[in-house]
C-alpha cells in the first residue's frame, strides 16, 4: 500500500510538513495512525527539526477523525489496538518539544478536531462550507475525558460543556471566535500562513517554550498515561456493546445516504 504520510523536511529551517493522504477522508485507521506516529517520532529525535506543520493532501477534508470501521463490527481485541493507537498519537503530539502548527484546510470533525487542538496554533481555511468541533454525541458516543481535556484547555470550560453535548461543529467564522482555531486565512494560503506563523514561534529559546509547554500541559498528559489500560477497557466495553454498535450503523449509513 502506498504511504499514507508524507513529510518534507528543510534543513534550512529545521521546519518539517506532514501531510496526510490516506484517500478519501483521512480517517484515523489504525494503519494510519501507526504511520502517523512513526513520522512523528522520527522527527521528535531528529535534533535539527524543531517545527512541525501538520496538513492534509486530500481536498477539502484535513480529517474525518477515527475511521468508524476500525470500530464497527470488530473483535474487542481489536478495538482495544484500534485504541492505543489513538492514545498513542495523542500523546506524541500533545508532548512534541517542537512547535506544531494544524494548517486545517477543511473539515476536521471529531479525531481531526483533536489532532488540530493538539498543536500550538491552528490556522484553518476560511471557506464557510468547512466545520471543525467534538462531534460524538451525534453519533451517540461519548468522547473520553482526554478529548474532554484537550478542548477545555483550549476553548476553557463552559464552551466545552456547551460544545460537548450539543455535539457542536462549527464553521470557520465560529471556531474563530471561540479560540478553537486561531486564524483564518483565505483557502490557498493556509501553508503560507503556517509558514509564517512558525517562524515568529521558533524565535522564542526552545528550551524556555518546551518547558513551558510541557508545564502547561503535564497534568492533562500524566492523567491519561497513568490511566491508558483502564482507559481501553473502557473504550472496549463500550464501543462493543449492542446499543452503540447500532448507533455507529446507522450513522455509518446516514454518510452514505445523504450522499447519494
Ligand atoms: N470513518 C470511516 N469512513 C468515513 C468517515 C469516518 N470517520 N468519514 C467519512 N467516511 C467515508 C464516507 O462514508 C464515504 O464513504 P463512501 O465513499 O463509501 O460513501 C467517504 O468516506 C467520503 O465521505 P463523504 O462523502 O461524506 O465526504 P465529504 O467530502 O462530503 O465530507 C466529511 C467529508 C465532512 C469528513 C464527512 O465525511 C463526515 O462528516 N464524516 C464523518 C465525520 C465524523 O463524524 N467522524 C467521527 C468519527 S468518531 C471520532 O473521531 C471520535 C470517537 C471517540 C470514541 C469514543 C468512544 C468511547
Amino acid at each position: 500500500t502506498s504511504p499514507k504520510i508524507r513529510v518534507e523536511f528543510d534543513q534550512s529551517t529545521g521546519v518539517a510538513v506532514l501531510h496526510m493522504q490516506s484517500p478519501p477522508v483521512n480517517s484515523l485507521s489504525l494503519e494510519f495512525l501507526t504511520e502517523l506516529c512513526i513520522s512523528v517520532e522520527k522527527l521528535e529525535m531528529d535534533k535539527s527539526c524543531r517545527g512541525l506543520i501538520i496538513t492534509s493532501g486530500q481536498p477539502k477534508v484535513f480529517s474525518a477523525g477515527l475511521d468508524i470501521m476500525e470500530m464497527y463490527g470488530k473483535s474487542p481485541e481489536h478495538c482495544g489496538a484500534f485504541w492505543r493507537a489513538v492514545q498513542e498519537m495523542w500523546l506524541k503530539l500533545y508532548s512534541s518539544n517542537m512547535v506544531t502548527i494544524a494548517a486545517i484546510n477543511g473539515s476536521s470533525p471529531a479525531g481531526g478536531c483533536l489532532m488540530a487542538m493538539t498543536c500550538d496554533h491552528r490556522i484553518m481555511a476560511d471557506n464557510p462550507r468547512y466545520s471543525i468541533g467534538l462531534n460524538e454525541t451525534q453519533l451517540g458516543i461519548v468522547a473520553p475525558f482526554w478529548f474532554m481535556d484537550t478542548m477545555t484547555n483550549t476553548v476553557g470550560q463552559r464552551t466545552t460543556e456547551m460544545a460537548l453535548q450539543l455535539g457542536l461543529l462549527y464553521n470557520p467564522a465560529e471556531a474563530l471566535k471561540i479560540g478553537l482555531v486561531d486564524q483564518l486565512v483565505p483557502e490557498d494560503q493556509v501553508l503560507t500562513a503556517a509558514t509564517q506563523t512558525i517562524s515568529k514561534w521558533l524565535a522564542i529559546p526552545d528550551h524556555a517554550r518546551q518547558i513551558t509547554k510541557s508545564m502547561m500541559r503535564k497534568q492533562t498528559i500524566d492523567k491519561l498515561r497513568s490511566n491508558r489500560e483502564s482507559d481501553i477497557q473502557y473504550f472496549v466495553n463500550f464501543i462493543t456493546k449492542d446499543s452503540i454498535q447500532k448507533s455507529l450503523g446507522g450513522y455509518m449509513e446516514m454518510l452514505k445516504k445523504r450522499r447519494a
